[in-house]
């Protein structure tokens, strides 16, 4: 016996005297998958273009050995994958096309895309997608679909068609639901006179886009929202009231991404109500640091209230866990592991919590025993059945997989562009 199945054994007695079943919580984290996107590879460029950035997001940093075709991208995700216990997705963006033909956004279509699906099956991984409303010449004057030029709203709308096409395609191909997320990044640098009439443009451009009905089976659209984004801090036209109206009405998922909002303010405490009112929502979890920074995920408060929320109001079954983050300053594969991990280590922890018990507790007016026992609860060995759940997996254990990523480094990253 490993000394990490001893230590496991331990944490499982630990767990089982507060009526909590170690072996339930490790099926039941085993069922979660987390859709990891692949931008985080090679600093959302994409092989559309050399286009630059924009859309008001950015990328800082230069660590060496960053993928610049399909293949090397998907030998990084295949490295990331193989230190990442469980079954999980791939989260595409529509630049992230494989092809040697031409074509720009509102000419694509699924055939550009077969190699990811071929790979994808291989892989054992399921797909969602995203339309690309940004690092673009068609991008103008920081407007997309909400753009009052009819010529820019309408190649838009022809990518945004396209896309949903793709993303029927992937989930038909991997009989698995594909989510295909729309966010654009629309708004005005300062003060605008006129708020409506850009959402107005932006509402009808979408509705153009979902007018066809696709198989839900296949494929779910998901709306994100955003507060400001660099060059568009005053106004962005697709706020969170905005997708909060649009997504209720029109019945799509509803995307939050935790760094889309004032900085006090968290995605976690909107889960509930939207649990109560919308279809379903798509999560980018990613981390704010004083701002949108899309910082790696880390073990934070905020992740583990996130986690917390989904598991304690059993939002497991309709909620869509999707990475959102990028940082080129650090190595780009440990950069996924690190989040990835972080992420289902949150919902390990959150599961191995006896919730029915504290629920008890609060509803009694017992508050007391509902603080002395969340507290306590903070020191108790989650990281004894983590471990046992990465070795059940055949992945490293702690700093193990790290050693793995060095290796890595040296013997691939380290010879690109040699
Ligand atoms: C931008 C949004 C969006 C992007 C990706 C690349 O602020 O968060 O989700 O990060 O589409
Ligand atoms: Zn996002």
């Amino acid at each position: 016996m490993t000394d990490i199945t001893k230590a496991y054994q331990l944490a499982q007695e630990k767990y089982a005297k507060i009526g909590v079943d170690t072996e339930a919580v490790l099926q039941a984290l085993d069922q979660i998958k987390i859709s990891m996107h692949v931008w985080q590879g090679d600093d959302v460029q994409g092989f559309l273009s050399d286009e630059a950035l924009s859309g008001g997001i950015s990328v800082t940093g230069n660590y060496p050995g960053k993928a610049t075709n399909p293949e090397q991208l998907r030998q990084d995700l295949h490295e990331a994958y193989s230190l990442i216990p469980g079954h999980h997705k791939l989260n595409l963006h529509a630049i992230y096309l494989d092809t040697d033909e031409k074509v720009d956004l509102n000419e694509i279509e699924p055939r550009h895309f077969a190699s990811w699906v071929d790979w994808a099956k291989k892989e054992g991984l399921g797909l969602d997608f995203n339309p690309t409303f940004f690092s673009h010449p068609m991008f103008k004057d920081g407007f997309t679909l909400a753009s009052p030029d009819k010529e820019v709203r309408d190649f838009w709308i022809e990518h945004g068609k396209r896309s949903r096409k793709i993303a029927e395609y992937f989930g038909r191909e991997l009989g698995e639901v594909c989510v295909n997320n729309f966010w654009v990044p629309d708004g005005y640098k300062d003060n605008p006179i006129d708020r409506l009439t850009p959402r107005k443009r932006l509402a009808e451009s979408l509705d153009e886009i979902f007018a066809e009905k696709l198989d839900e089976n296949y494929t779910l659209d998901a709306v994100e929202s955003k507060l400001f984004g660099l060059g568009a801090e005053a106004y962005t036209v697709g706020s969170h009231e905005f997708y909060m109206g649009y997504g209720l009405t029109r019945d799509k998922l509803i995307c939050l991404d935790a760094g889309h909002f004032h900085p006090t303010e968290v995605i976690s405490n909107k889960l509930s109500s939207l649990a109560l009112f919308s279809k379903g929502v798509f999560l980018h979890v990613s981390r704010p640091v004083r701002w949108d920074s899309d910082h790696v995920v880390i073990m934070d408060d905020e992740l583990q209230e996130i986690a917390k929320e989904l598991v304690r109001n059993q939002l497991l079954d309709q909620a869509h866990i999707g990475l959102d983050f990028f940082d080129a300053t650090i190595n780009r594969v440990a950069a996924w592991v690190v989040g990835t991990r972080n992420t289902q280590k949150a919902l390990l922890k959150a599961l191995l919590e006896p919730t029915d018990f504290l629920k008890e507790k609060e509803l009694a007016g017992d508050f007391t025993a509902r603080l002395v026992w969340t507290e306590e609860l903070k020191d108790f060995p989650f990281a004894d059945v983590w471990n046992y759940y990465c070795q059940q997996h055949n992945v490293p254990v702690g700093l193990d997989w790290y050693q793995e990523v060095l290796t890595y480094e040296k013997e691939v990253l380290a010879k690109r562009g040699e």
